[in-house]
């Protein structure tokens, strides 16, 4: 199915936003953006945001993370680039806790992230907690997203596991509205999950402490609808704009190539 015809039927509004902000975008692409400091942060989404439709964070990665000025930055940027926000948190807790840690703490990620992801380790609960924590603290737009697969090298994400985190997503599927996976999710019933793939790089093959690569195409024929890209944006010796350009076409043909 087309975005557009996702952005039109989808059930979740969360995801048919997403589809809508792609599709004004032209864009499928996600950066991922891991760097230690808050200009550092701000200076690489304000150089790719013309031409992503996410940007994905680690905030508790920035030595000197405040409030204000980190997130308060990311929002302004969001709006003037028109992107989403993803705090790639990988929830992990029981519901109580990770209700806890998504409202509460330094980080108050339910405040402003978009969207953001949990593990179905624990089982449907930690869905349940996220939903009650995002509903009590806004009114905005939230989204979750579960992990079915890694991109890493020995993940035991895989099978079974995988499987079974699409009956824990089907417990809420206005909130949870698609997977962090490497392959697309078996849909029954005419479901439609929204898959994020991490993982993606044209140059690189991975790194020494086990991530893996695949080229853009071949995760995109393989379904995945947004690719998640970082290092090969802004890694040693990149030019962010220029490595943004080029993984937003190659993104785009491939989706193109596949509908
Ligand atoms: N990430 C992965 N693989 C996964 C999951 C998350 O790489 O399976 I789940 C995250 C880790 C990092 C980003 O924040 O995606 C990928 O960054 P690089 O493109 O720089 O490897």
């Amino acid at each position: 199915m087309s975005y557009e015809v996702r952005a039109r039927t989808h059930p979740s509004a969360f995801a048919r936003r997403l589809f809508e902000v792609m599709l004004e975008k032209s864009s499928n692409l996600c950066a991922s953006l891991d760097v230690r400091t808050t200009e550092e942060l701000l200076d690489l989404a304000d150089k790719v945001g013309p031409y992503v439709c996410m940007v994905k964070t680690h905030i508790d990665i920035v030595d000197d993370f405040e409030f204000d000025k980190t997130v308060g930055g990311l929002k302004s940027l969001a709006k003037k680039h028109n992107f989403l926000i993803f705090e790639d948190r990988k929830f992990a807790d029981i519901g109580s806790t990770v209700k806890a840690q998504y409202i509460g703490g330094v980080f108050k990620i339910a405040q402003w992230a978009d969207l953001t992801n949990a593990h179905g380790v624990p089982g449907p609960g930690i869905v349940s907690g996220l939903y009650e924590g995002a509903r009590e603290v806004t009114k905005e737009p939230r989204g979750l997203i579960m992990l079915s697969e890694l991109s890493s090298k020995g993940s035991l994400a895989t099978g079974e596991y995988s499987a079974q985190t699409v009956e824990i997503a089907r417990n809420n599927q206005d909130f949870v509205f698609g997977f962090i996976a490497q392959n697309r999710m078996p849909e029954q019933n005419g479901e439609d999950w929204v898959i994020l793939t991490p993982g993606v790089g044209l140059d690189d093959k991975g790194d020494s402490l086990g991530q893996q690569y695949r080229p853009v195409d071949e995760v995109v024929a393989n379904g995945s609808d947004v690719i998640i890209v970082g290092r090969g944006l802004y890694g040693k010796g990149r030019d962010p704009i220029v490595e943004a350009k080029r993984y937003q076409k190659a993104g785009w043909e491939a989706y193109q190539a596949r509908i």
